[in-house]
């Protein structure tokens, strides 16, 4: 039933945004809409009604800053290092985010990634495009496989052991770092980045990006993964120094790297898309019709239950400012 119109709670839409989050809360909140870096310039009488923010990963620091009422940002995908959380947390403001409703897409993709990368069967199917099975004979052999591999996971979160689940299945052995271990997992934990490259040949990234993580990546990780090392990325761009991560590939300090995610996107290093032994894919992982509607229901379940009933489905640890999250199960 619709609210009526004085008795709606003001929501800025930052845009662009997929469009099931204006449609759902449509009738129950007022809606303003802009964009980002325009947002500011609303006038005043508007930006004092705002109570709720839906944005993309998101949003400037000084438009919290003139949003006087403002209690709750809902952002829209898993990842919010776009989102000075610790400052929203000193305004009271609760952040939240999308987790869970994308985890089996993300894992696929990581899978598709690793598979592409061990096998380079993306290449395999140009060449058959192109015409080239009838004129050249049988495709080469395909130096490196997935078989005997011993998987490192960085992050063993909700996406990480969606991941880890299916190499498991693949007959994988999976090992992982976190800053903590994690509980009731049989996965061998290392206590480091370092050590969980050491120990391992295939090494998959799906930690937050953010200070903690920026960079982490580099050289000495990839010299540890050593010369047969696969690299797969659907965590953060941010996580890897990209310079370094070229030059390994080149040079053979490792065999092959996936990535779905990049540091400056949607520019990517030409001197990365122009290796042979790396699989890109545009930031899809979690890029379905199915999981996008998902993530928007969220969004919207976000905005209704703080409204209704003061509390955050979903919040981000570092914001959860009402302390009272409850499951979504
Ligand atoms: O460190 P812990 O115990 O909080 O474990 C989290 C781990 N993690 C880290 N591990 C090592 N060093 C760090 N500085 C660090 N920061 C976080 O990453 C946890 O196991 C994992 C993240 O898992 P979730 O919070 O469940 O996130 P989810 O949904 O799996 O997504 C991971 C990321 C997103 O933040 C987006 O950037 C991307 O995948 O889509």
């Amino acid at each position: 039933m619709e609210t009526p119109l004085s008795a709606q709670p003001a929501v800025l839409v930052l845009t662009p945004l997929h469009p099931d989050v204006k449609n759902g809360l449509s009738g129950r909140f007022e809606i303003v809409e802009a964009a980002p870096n325009m947002a500011g310039t609303l006038p005043p009488a508007v930006l004092s009604r705002i109570r709720g923010v839906a944005c993309a990963g998101s949003i400037p620091r000084s438009l919290i800053d003139v949003l006087p009422r403002l209690e709750i940002i809902a952002s829209f995908g898993v990842g919010y290092d776009g989102i000075d959380v610790g400052h929203a947390a000193e305004r009271g403001v609760v952040v939240t985010n999308t987790p869970d409703v994308l985890n089996e897409e993300v894992a696929d993709t990581a899978v598709w990634l690793l598979i592409d990368a061990a096998r380079g069967f993306s290449k395999a199917q140009g060449w058959l495009r192109q015409g080239r099975w009838t004129s050249d004979g049988p495709y080469p052999l395909s130096p490196c496989s997935l078989r005997g591999r011993s998987v490192g996971i960085w992050g063993l979160g909700r996406i990480g052991l969606a991941i880890a689940r299916r190499l498991e299945a693949f007959g994988l052995t999976i090992s992982y770092h976190n800053r903590r271990p994690v509980a009731g997992v049989a996965y061998r934990y290392q206590p480091s980045l370092q050590a969980l490259a050491a120990a391992v040949d295939t090494l998959i990234a799906a930690v937050p990006g953010g200070s903690a993580t920026d960079g982490a990546i580099d050289g000495g990780v990839l010299a540890a993964l050593g010369r047969a090392g696969i690299f797969i990325n659907v965590g953060r761009g941010s996580t890897v120094d990209e310079q370094a991560l070229v030059r390994c590939l080149s040079d053979g300090t490792i065999a092959a790297a996936g990535l779905d995610v990049f540091a400056s996107e949607p520019n990517v290093r030409a001197d990365l898309l122009a290796l042979g032994n790396v699989a890109v894919l545009p930031h899809v992982a979690a890029a379905t019709v199915k999981a996008r509607a998902a993530v928007a229901r969220l969004v919207v379940a976000n905005l209704d239950e703080w409204f209704l009933h003061a509390r955050a489905l979903t919040p981000v640890p570092e914001a959860d400012v009402s302390k009272s999250a409850i499951s979504t199960a």
